[in-house]
């Protein structure tokens, strides 16, 4: 039986064959990623032109690579965006934001063509909603955002200790229901004081690398 880090490293090679030579690819956060990293390291770095990140952590391991990181302001297309999710349905819905890197991430990936999404067989659900939906918030808003999700039948926690990379606050939202993803996203995304949830279905991805026991299957 392969471990989660056997099925994670599966799935990040099969998308080094995403990855076009020459180009800025936009390169997301948390575990899954970083063996991504350290694969495209190790067998493409003189390849690509560089990367566009979503995180300082996953700047700060680019850097330690000597892989360029760009701005995204200096950027003009980014052919794929990799990167990991929490959950993700069969529509490529996706809950993310786990790492709190969810507002960057959806930047990123909008600016992208192509959505790669890398990920263990474990996050592959028939309905989202499992996953707590983190949620940025600006801090003065905290108990406004609470209380409105609340109204939407979600159990909102602040997630104790953390800042994300823009000075924000997260709130990670227990319970919520999500039969219809499109819908949930931009109600939250609405309130005032949200940066952004962690749904990602307005830009969901455009290939799933799922890794099961017996391979890595391309779901589109
Ligand atoms: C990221 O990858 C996050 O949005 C999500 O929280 C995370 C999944 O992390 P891991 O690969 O560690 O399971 O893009």
């Amino acid at each position: 039986m392969l471990s989660p880090d056997q099925l994670k490293l599966a799935a990040a090679r099969k998308a080094l064959e995403f990855v076009p030579e020459d180009a800025i690819i936009g390169i997301g956060t948390g575990s899954t990623v970083n063996i991504f990293i350290e694969e495209l390291a190790a067998t493409m770095k003189g390849r690509i032109k560089g990367a566009v990140s979503s995180s300082e952590a996953s700047t700060a391991r680019l850097k330690a690579h000597h892989i360029p990181v760009f701005d995204l302001n200096s950027v003009d297309e980014i052919p794929v965006y990799i990167d990991g999710a929490d959950e993700i349905n069969h529509y490529l819905h996706m809950i993310k934001g786990g790492g709190g890197a969810l507002t960057r991430e959806k930047i990123v990936a909008a600016v992208a063509q192509e959505f790669i999404c890398i990920a263990d067989a474990s996050k592959y659900v028939d309905v989202l909603g499992k996953f707590p939906v983190p949620i940025e918030v600006i801090p003065m808003a905290r108990s406004l955002v609470a209380r409105e999700l609340v109204k939407l039948g979600g159990h909102p926690e602040l997630r104790q200790d953390f800042t994300t990379d823009n000075g924000n606050i997260i709130l990670d939202v227990y319970g919520m229901h999500i039969a219809k993803p499109v819908e949930v996203e931009e109600l939250i995304n609405h309130l005032p004081g949200v940066v952004t949830c962690g749904l990602f279905a307005r830009r969901r991805a455009d290939v799933l690398l799922l890794a099961r026991e017996s391979g890595v299957e391309v779901l589109r």
